[in-house]
């Protein structure tokens, strides 16, 4: 019979440690022995190097052996009935007993293969820990600790009291399973390894799968020879020998571990996963400084401890969330609190320390109208503008946030001590306007306690696998990089921001509102200048010209025979000029009071209106042999003397630009239309009465409908078509006095219509 070992030769190093297959070293730790049989069989397949150490029988006389062949019979069918369980109770190993020696036997499965590792009892007795002891502590140290690390430091002596190791750790990942030593219970003499962080790198992700399914490691001595495991060379069973020593517990460890190991001065471990949601939450540690074989029962206990911690894991984690949200929660109560007290947070309070508080940011700074207001820890102004800049541009009327802004935004780099974090909103004030919060780099945030240098021992290939090498490289991984965000920080950088864009948006209402108040002080001067200006041209301008028109009238009446026909032509000019200009005075006069009088409505039947006003133009009615035909008017609101005039002011244009040796024909009709038909660019709202004033005059060009309304817009020349160009801006005024509207077309050569628009009460 041949007989072959199933070692594991590949070479490991630090660059393919990544891919080490820790899970078939074929080798094993010998603190104890192994055997493996095939499930269901109990022919001894695999069988350790060491196996005469421990039994007296050499490796070439156990393969290929039946159990009972090695132990009593008695012994060996009680353990296939063991053995044939499907899950086997760790709690309760099997024993098997051999010339006066007792061998607590774990045994598990492994693929096809069933397989029993066998320890002498250390002390050669079989210890049962008191779990009720250990159970009362626990729920003990449970009531007392208040949080999550109070616990764990709670865990850690109580972990180091049951085992004795040297130095017992809790080893706490980050999301990318970067490891910081957050509790620690050592001998006093030691040097403490507490807050010291590690990259994931010294860990690989095998490593950490592995830990998931196996949840206890024991290095019982860093000087140990691996002892290969062995198995008959059957040269016609081309099948895989190898051995999945996944869930073994004296499975050789990583060669690279142990080298990291020994160059920190360790002497043994062991090793417990604390695992939350499926995931590998941290490690409880221990070192010891010399070799140390851990007896089953007391590993058991140890992981307990480690199953105590993880049920405790996510409620103070939640509990802890929950109070660091409390205090985030109060500070914005503070922040809203002074934003909603003060008129201009940007000036008065940007200073406030529970900006910073409200996110636990190291930082801050609001760009308000291109101005800069910051607060803690920032970058200089330069650099800010720009990153205020870059965030306008890449996320515009967008909120932000990252632990890592050199990622989208590599000019971050330089500024990673203030801002390698950061929370950023945007705002609409103006060009690039928004809010940051920063947080500093993590590795400017270090409290540093543990020393990573006093963690290593001299060697001399210096240290290529060392705490003070692991720092750097941890330092490496984390660099440019922030403590996360936490969703409580989140939410109140958001709802801080929407207070602070609406304090904004007042403001600017605000303002517009003082402005608003200036111009209307300033109209109502202007309105009162104008009423004197009015009382002048009443009083001081109209005593002069009636002046000149009587002193104009005396000279010509007289019939001074001395007086020339030139100077009689002058004199007869000047009256004329006289008397247009008293016209005009009267007409910027109605104009002027059609704006500022008092308006009094009074329901008012429009046809009485008309009759009034047709009366009064009769004489020029009957002078140019007009027509006048109208609809029946209704009874509307109206300021009486205003549409008087204004129908006054029609009529007459009509009777006036009449067509040479044409009679004036004017037709009145009327109409309810709706706001889509009235011809404003705005304000048209509801029904109307249109009132329309139909004549055949000599009309105006298209281009003309509007302006027409203008104050002296004259379309047709004076000397023909006598007025100051101000009728029509008075109709157009009274309308507006009414909330109404005037419009007018014409066809040039063939009569206008002008339509004025009373709103259906
Ligand atoms: C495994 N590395 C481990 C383990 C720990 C550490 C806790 C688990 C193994 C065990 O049960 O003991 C790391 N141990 C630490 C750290 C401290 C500690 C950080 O006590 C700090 C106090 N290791 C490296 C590098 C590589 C590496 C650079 O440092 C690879 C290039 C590999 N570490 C490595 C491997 C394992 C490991 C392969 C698995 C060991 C095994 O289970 O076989």
């Amino acid at each position: 019979m041949n007989i072959k070992d199933i070692v594991n030769r590949d070479i490991v190093n630090l660059t393919n440690c990544e891919s080490e297959p820790i899970h078939i070293p074929g080798s094993i730790q010998p603190h104890g022995f192994l055997l493996g049989i095939r499930k269901g069989n109990s022919r001894i397949e695999f069988c350790s190097a060491n196996s005469a150490e421990y039994i007296g029988i050499g490796p070439e006389k156990v393969l290929g052996k039946d159990i009972s062949e090695i132990f009593p019979a008695e012994q060996a069918s009680r353990f296939t009935l063991y053995a044939a369980d499907e899950t086997i109770d760790s709690a309760k190993p099997f024993v098997f007993d051999l010339n006066a020696t007792s061998f607590n036997t774990t045994v598990h499965q492994s693929g096809g293969n069933v397989i029993l590792e066998l320890e002498p009892f250390p002390d050669g007795t079989l210890n049962l820990p008191n779990l009720y002891s250990q159970t009362r502590n626990f729920v003990s140290i449970m009531e007392k600790s208040s949080g999550l690390l109070d616990l764990c430091q709670e865990v850690a002596d109580e972990t180091r009291g049951i085992t004795g190791y040297d130095r017992v750790m809790i080893y706490r990942f980050d999301e990318q399973y970067n490891g910081e030593v957050i509790a620690e219970s050592r001998r006093e003499d030691l040097v403490s390894f507490a807050n010291q962080k590690y990259p994931h790198t010294d860990i690989p992700a095998q490593a950490r799968e592995l830990y998931i399914r196996n949840p206890l490691r024991m290095i019982a001595d860093i000087d140990y020879v691996p002892v290969p495991l062995l198995t008959i060379d059957d040269t016609t069973d081309k099948g895989n020998h190898s051995l999945d020593l996944s869930l073994s517990i004296l499975r050789s460890v990583s060669p690279i571990h142990i080298e990291y190991l020994k160059n920190m001065g360790v002497g043994a471990t062991l090793t417990i996963s604390l695992l939350q949601n499926q995931k590998l939450w941290g490690l409880i540690a221990c070192h010891h400084y010399s070799p140390k074989i851990l007896p089953h029962y007391t590993r058991l206990s140890a992981l307990l401890q480690g199953h105590f911690l993880t049920s405790q894991i996510a409620v103070r984690e939640v509990a802890e969330e929950y109070n660091i949200g409390e205090q985030v929660d109060k500070a914005l109560v503070d922040a809203l609190s002074i934003l909603h007290e003060t008129e201009n947070f940007m000036e008065a309070n940007h200073k406030s320390p529970a900006l910073l508080k409200l996110a636990n940011a190291s930082g801050a700074a609001i760009c308000y109208e291109g101005t800069l207001y910051t607060n803690g820890l920032v970058p200089s102004e330069t650099e800010l503008l720009d990153l205020f800049r870059f965030m306008a541009n890449t996320y515009p009327n967008q909120t932000f946030e990252t632990e890592n802004l050199s990622e989208i935004y590599p000019a971050a780099k330089s500024i990673s001590k203030y801002a390698a974090g950061i929370i950023y909103h945007s705002m609409v004030s103006g060009e690039n306007d928004g809010i940051l919060w920063f947080r500093q780099e993590k590795i400017e945030t270090i409290n540093w306690a543990g020393n990573p240098d006093k963690a290593i021992l001299p060697n001399e290939d210096g240290f290529r696998l060392s705490p003070r090498k692991s720092f750097e490289l941890w330092m490496e991984t984390v660099k440019d990089r922030s403590a996360p965000w936490r969703k409580s920080e989140i939410n109140a950088a958001s709802s801080f921001s929407y207070a602070l864009q609406e304090h904004i948006n007042y403001r600017v209402i605000r303002t517009q509102e003082a402005q608003n108040r200036t111009l209307n002080e300033e109209l109502r001067l202007a309105n009162k200048e104008l009423s004197n200006l009015n009382w002048i041209s009443t009083h001081d301008l109209k005593e002069p010209l009636r002046k000149i028109q009587i002193f104009a009238s005396k000279v010509l009446d007289r019939e001074d025979p001395d007086l020339s026909v030139q100077v009689k032509d002058s004199v007869e000019r000047m009256r004329f000029a006289a008397e247009k200009m008293q016209l005009l005075i009267e007409d910027i006069l109605t104009y002027s009071k059609a704006g500022t009088m008092e308006k009094t409505f009074v329901v008012t039947d429009l046809d009485d209106v008309l009759r009034n006003v047709v009366s009064e133009l009769q004489d020029t009615i009957d002078e140019k042999g007009a027509t006048l035909q109208s609809d029946k008017l209704p009874s509307i609101e109206i300021i009486p003397f205003q549409v008087h005039q204004l129908f006054i002011n029609l009529i007459s244009n009509a009777l006036k630009f009449v067509k040479t040796g044409e009679h004036p024909a004017i037709r009145i009709t009327t109409g309810i239309v709706d706001a889509a038909e009235v011809p404003s660019e705005k304000t048209a709202s509801g029904r109307y009465h249109a009132i329309a004033f139909h004549d055949n005059g000599i009309g105006f060009e298209a281009e003309y409908e509007n302006r027409i309304f203008d104050i002296f817009q004259r379309l047709h020349p004076a000397h023909k078509y006598p007025g100051t160009g101000i009728g029509l801006a008075i109709c157009k005024k009274i309308m507006e006095n009414h909330r109404g509207f005037i419009g007018a077309k014409s066809v040039f050569g063939q009569g206008s219509v002008f339509t004025i628009y009373f709103p259906v009460a």
